[in-house]
């Protein structure tokens, strides 16, 4: 089963909603061995074979899944610096994405964006590391597609501390205003790197904030793939239809640190403890063979999750830098 296959029917859509999710999770395992290789003993950021920073998204696939299940190659996706679940369910190629992870000539972008700056036209896929950045571009994607008297629809991720930035409401009071088809997905993990929602939000709900600019507000709790199904379908329905936009907080858990390497102080050791009950991958397992899938079928979808995730990773290894020239290619000044 491939993660871009059109889901169709509710069952289907579960079982897709299991391979992405489990795709993601696989690939991630993969990148967070791999990030430590010539960056220990001493931690080097800039040390290959990948570069830079990296935000995993384990716990919150299914967010991606939930809300992607519902969306056409055709629909407009921005996401945020932590993108790999989304980028995944919403289709983007798994082997130039994980060439781009590794900054090989083969990713998405030759290798010059790398993880945090995933863009593939070919899905209407794009993310950025500058929080809050994809708002307003989804905004601006879902009017265009009014006017051109599409029924396709733009959806934002971010996580709960860009709506604390400007743009988060400006973007919102003008969809609003103009009846864009867009949805705005709050991934609520509960921090902003270090800093708990608590601490750098007034208001106990995001959803809350939706009242504001007079478009619904839904509050999805447990981080359910089929919760977010059931809410992300009913608002990206509204969108096609011409309902203008909705607003979409959704209660997740950031199994991983802020970035690999980060040592997790800042949270509370019996809210560390409990992350071991909240595997959302193992949860939705059970909860299907529960509802009797098959265990051989879903045994099935992980091994070809495995290969498709070892496959991408030998891709992205075997691949060849860019050359050192292309990195005045694209630039603008
Ligand atoms: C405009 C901007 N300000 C600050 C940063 C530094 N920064 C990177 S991640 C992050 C926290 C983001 O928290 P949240 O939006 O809740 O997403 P999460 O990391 O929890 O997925 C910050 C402040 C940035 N990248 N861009």
């Amino acid at each position: 089963m491939q993660s871009n296959a059109t889901p169709i029917g509710n069952r289907h859509h579960r079982l897709w909603m299991y391979q992405a999710m489990v795709q993601s999770r696989e690939l991630e395992t993969r990148i967070k061995t791999i990030y430590f290789e010539g960056k220990l003993p001493v931690f080097n950021m800039a040390k290959g074979p990948i570069p830079g920073e990296m935000h995993l998204s384990v716990g919150q696939e299914p967010c991606a899944v939930g809300v992607c299940a519902h969306l056409r190659p055709s629909d407009f996706v921005t996401a945020t610096h932590r993108p790999h679940h989304v980028a995944i369910a919403k289709g983007v190629n798994l082997r130039a994405m994980a060439a781009e992870i590794f900054g090989k000539e083969t990713g998405l972008s030759h290798g010059l964006g790398g993880h945090m700056h995933l863009f593939d036209a070919s899905v209407n896929f794009s993310c950025s590391g500058i929080i809050g950045e994809g708002i307003a571009p989804a905004v601006g994607a879902a009017v265009a597609m009014k006017i051109q008297g599409r029924d396709d629809i733009a959806v934002s991720f971010m996580g709960e501390g860009a709506t604390n930035q400007g743009q988060f409401h400006e973007a919102l009071n003008l969809a609003s205003l103009w009846k864009a088809p867009v949805v705005f997905i709050i991934e609520d993990n509960a921090y902003g790197i270090s800093v708990s929602k608590a601490e750098s939000t007034s208001v106990a709900s995001n959803a809350d904030r939706a009242a504001a600019y007079g478009m619904p507000g839904v509050f999805v709790p447990g981080n359910d793939p089929d919760a977010i199904y059931e809410a992300a379908g009913e608002a990206v329905a509204r969108a096609r239809a011409g309902g203008g936009p909705t607003l979409i907080e959704l209660e997740t858990h950031r199994l991983e640190g802020h970035f690999v390497g980060d040592t997790v102080e800042y949270r509370p050791p019996a809210e560390l403890e409990s992350l071991a009950t909240l595997d959302p991958i193992t949860l939705f397992r059970a909860r299907l063979e529960a509802d009797g899938h098959d265990g051989a079928e879903l045994n099935a979808i992980e091994a070809e999750a495995i290969s498709l995730a070892d496959d991408a990773i030998a891709f992205a290894r075997n691949s060849e830098y860019p050359a050192a020239r292309e990195a005045f290619a694209h630039v603008f000044a």
